[in-house]
């Protein structure tokens, strides 16, 4: 895929991090979502591809923007599977937490897995450990093989997890095992993301939203590293919603391949509010703005970060980019 491509996408999420940050701490995670999901959607169809949403907002029938098959670009391009969360982390900027971000993934036609919004169970690694280690595995065997491979004590490995109660039995055998825990309060894409940069996070646990983890997968193929994801129906219904989506066997242990493919995959997001990787939409005088992107590609595996000021204009509540 095409260079100018990743940097049109990373101008579309730049500007849905504007938007959305806006409405940091506001308490309305509807109004957060809905400005950053209406920036992508009015900049998007400018891109040179033919895409495709796999992931979205919804059906069509639930969600009038960004919807699974809609069509995106302006057609004049290669034929691209999209994969797009406008806010990962709407919670989190209702409540001025840290680690939102805006992102979109892009592989060629068919290589994007169209993940139904379920949880799905997953095992995110960087580098050292790809093709290493097995979603299968209970978390203690796990722990005891990254800890060999990584030639690391345990008491020196940090997992990240999100904070849920679905998880407490997890935690208390990550707790037993006596590695350092980063809980996550939301936003599993940079999470499962941490384990593969160079942070002190060595492993991503547990699960989360299927959509979430085709997006990890994405960037982690940029980064070499590993998903692992189990979908994880609860009731008949996400089961046959599954099979529609393409997944005979739902329950079926997924690999990098079935995620994201073999084909050349891309991979932008844009700070919202700050986190660990990327910090996030700064306010400046004279009505500036400052956004911090990163752009990954896997066919050479370039991770680039792009730091951009806006020159912004109109009120907070109905922002408007002059330039970007
Ligand atoms: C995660 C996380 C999201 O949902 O996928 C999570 O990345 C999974 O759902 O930021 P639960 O909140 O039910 O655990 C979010 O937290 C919100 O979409």
């Amino acid at each position: 895929m095409e260079r100018h491509i990743a940097l049109e996408l990373a101008r579309i999420t730049e500007a849905a991090a504007l938007e959305a940050a806006c409405w940091t701490g506001r308490g309305d995670k509807h109004s957060a979502d809905n400005a950053a999901t209406v920036a992508i959607r009015s900049r998007i169809s400018s891109v040179d591809m033919d895409g495709t949403v796999v992931i979205g907002e919804g059906e069509m029938d639930e969600a009038p923007m960004l919807y699974i098959g809609e069509k995106v670009g302006n057609r004049r391009g290669p034929k691209i599977d999209v994969a797009v969360d406008p806010l990962e982390g709407t919670e989190t900027v209702a409540n001025g937490l840290n680690n939102a971000i805006s992102v979109i993934a892009a592989a060629p036609q068919g290589n994007l897995l169209h993940a139904p919004d379920i949880y799905m169970a997953k095992l995110a690694v960087g580098p050292s450990l790809a093709g290493k280690l097995s979603l299968d595995d209970p978390v203690e065997i796990t722990l005891a093989k990254a800890s060999n491979i990584l030639n690391k004590p345990l008491s020196d490995m940090t997992v990240s997890i999100l904070d849920r109660e679905r998880h407490q039995d997890m935690i208390s055998a990550l707790r037993e095992a006596g590695v350092r825990i980063k809980l996550l309060s939301h936003g599993d894409v940079m999470g499962a993301i941490e384990a593969a940069v160079d942070s002190e996070v060595d492993l991503y646990v547990g699960s989360g939203g299927a959509p979430e983890g085709v997006l990890a997968a994405a960037a982690l193929r940029c980064l070499g590293g590993e998903m692992q994801g189990r979908l994880l129906p609860d009731t008949p219904e996400e089961e046959k919603r599954c099979q529609q989506m393409g997944l005979s066997d739902p329950k079926r242990l997924l690999g990098m391949d079935d995620m994201v493919g073999r084909g050349n995959v891309l991979f932008v997001a844009t700070g919202v509010t700050s986190g660990d990787l990327l910090s996030g939409v700064r306010y400046l005088p004279n009505q500036k703005a400052e956004t911090h992107s990163v752009i990954m590609h896997s066919m050479n595996r370039t991770v680039s970060y792009l730091k951009t000021i806006h020159h912004l204009s109109g009120t907070l509540d109905n922002l408007t980019e002059a330039a970007i």
